[in-house]
């Protein structure tokens, strides 16, 4: 008999799959996936024969999915949760780079400022920073509940996934959301030891909400393949004002008659924002000019 389910966590070689009546399955992935390259991801949804007494089954068949992220790598999500807090601090450059991983999978984002009954002057940096994005940016904290039920809203609906450094506050928000009980780590103890806290990402679902958990990141490369020429495409404040560049094909890279340059020296473009953009697009080019090599 064959059935079917969404993966809601995989690890050690085992996936637990949860059918439509809730139960979870822990099956083992068919030799034919490794063979063709293919990983099982989180949020997959998949065909599966389910396992006899104390057996495990087989997952037979992955079905088409609708985003795929390498970053956390998950499938089918509908929206990223980029979370940042004043501890540990803030890498803005891997906020933009997430968020072009957002963009070009057509995802919806949120910024969730965490920690904000420590500080509110970074939610209302970004929030400044950001705004001729559209993306939103929420200030929030998991442990004294502002911004939360705001938060719960745009969460609504979606197949939300958190992402962002170790220690910003991803399983505290998701534990007080969902009221599940997550393991929270300790941030010195974190620091000490150099590793995250979650270990596995998982699926959950309580109070209406679809979440996932994942472990924190601090690297992550841009794919060689994604053309520098296409980086600006992914910058939703420039889209409206890149037809006034004097060329056509401007990368807003310090060409004469940038519109881009100028809005940014008018205060309509963040400046941190163009300079990141253009420390991608320097990395882009010289990953492109080197990808045959
Ligand atoms: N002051 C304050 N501390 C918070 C808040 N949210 C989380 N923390 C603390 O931040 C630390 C890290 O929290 P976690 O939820 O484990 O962080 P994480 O992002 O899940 O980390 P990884 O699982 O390692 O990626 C813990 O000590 C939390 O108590 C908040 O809103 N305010
Ligand atoms: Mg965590
Ligand atoms: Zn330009």
């Amino acid at each position: 008999m064959v059935m079917e389910g969404r993966i809601i966590q995989g690890r050690g070689g085992l996936y637990t799959v949860r059918d439509a009546a809730g139960t979870d399955h822990v099956l083992r992935a068919k030799n034919r996936f490794r063979h063709e390259g293919i990983t099982p991801l989180v949020g997959d949804l998949v065909k599966f024969t389910p396992g006899q007494l104390e057996e495990h089954g087989w997952l037979e068949e992955i079905l088409p999915r609708s985003s795929i992220s390498v970053r956390p790598p998950v499938a089918n999500i509908t929206q990223l949760i980029i979370t940042l807090a004043v501890e540990p601090v803030p890498d803005l450059l891997l906020l933009d780079k997430l968020l072009l991983f957002a963009l070009e999978q057509d995802l919806a984002v949120v910024l969730a400022v965490n920690k904000s009954d420590l500080d509110l002057s970074l939610a209302q940096r970004l929030a400044s920073a950001y705004r001729q994005t559209g993306i939103p940016v929420l200030a929030v904290s998991a442990v004294e509940g502002q911004g939360m039920e705001d938060l719960r809203q745009l969460m609504a609906g979606h197949i939300n996934c958190f992402a962002g450094q170790s220690g910003v506050g991803k399983s505290t928000l998701i534990a007080s959301l969902t009221g599940l009980d997550l393991v929270i780590g300790d941030i010195s103890q974190k620091i000490r030891r150099g590793r995250q806290t979650t270990r596995h990402i998982s699926l959950l679902e309580a109070r209406g909400l679809k979440v996932l958990d994942t472990p924190g990141f601090s690297l992550l490369e841009l794919p060689t393949q994604l053309e520098p020429a296409h980086l600006r495409e992914l910058y939703p404040e420039f889209s409206d004002i890149q037809q006034d560049c004097r060329f056509e094909v401007c990368l807003h890279n310090k060409e004469p008659g940038c519109a881009v340059q100028a809005a940014m020296q008018e205060g309509r473009i963040d400046s941190g924002r163009l300079e990141r953009y253009r420390t991608l697009l320097a990395q882009q080019q010289e990953k492109w000019s080197n990808r045959y090599a």
